[in-house]
């Protein structure tokens, strides 16, 4: 697993390495995700780094996550068609990337349980 000091998210939500981001603010960054399982594939995660949410996330950094995912689907304009927000949280959960992070996918219907 990686560690803090070479966790790509951590680089990425830093701009130590570069992505398509969608949406920054001064805790939370988003871009899309390089695996994408829908038009609108956009990953939101913190600045600081967190290995999910059961990691002791301060309550005000979870309400600007949140705020994040929704200035993420204005942004995207799922925001009038529905989108759906996962975390996946754990190994049964298949987290791949341990640096907390929500998912927001759209621009297509989801007719399945999963993502
Ligand atoms: P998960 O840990 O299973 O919730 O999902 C991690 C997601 O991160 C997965 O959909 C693919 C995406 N991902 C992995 N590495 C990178 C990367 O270097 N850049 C971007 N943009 N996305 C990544």
């Amino acid at each position: 697993m990686a560690t803090k000091d070479d966790c790509i998210f951590c680089k990425i939500a830093n701009h130590e390495i570069e992505s398509e981001y969608v949406y920054e603010d001064d805790r939370v960054t988003a871009f899309k995700d390089a695996h994408p399982l829908a038009p609108v594939h956009v990953l939101v995660v913190p600045k600081n780094h967190y290995e999910n949410i059961t990691d002791g996330v301060p309550a005000d950094l979870l309400e600007a996550l949140v705020h994040g995912v929704g200035e993420v689907a204005r942004i995207t304009g799922v925001d009038k068609t529905g989108f759906r927000v996962i975390t996946n949280t754990g190994n049964d959960a298949g987290q791949t990337i341990h640096h907390l992070h929500m998912h927001v996918l759209g621009g297509r219907i989801m007719t399945d349980g999963g993502p």
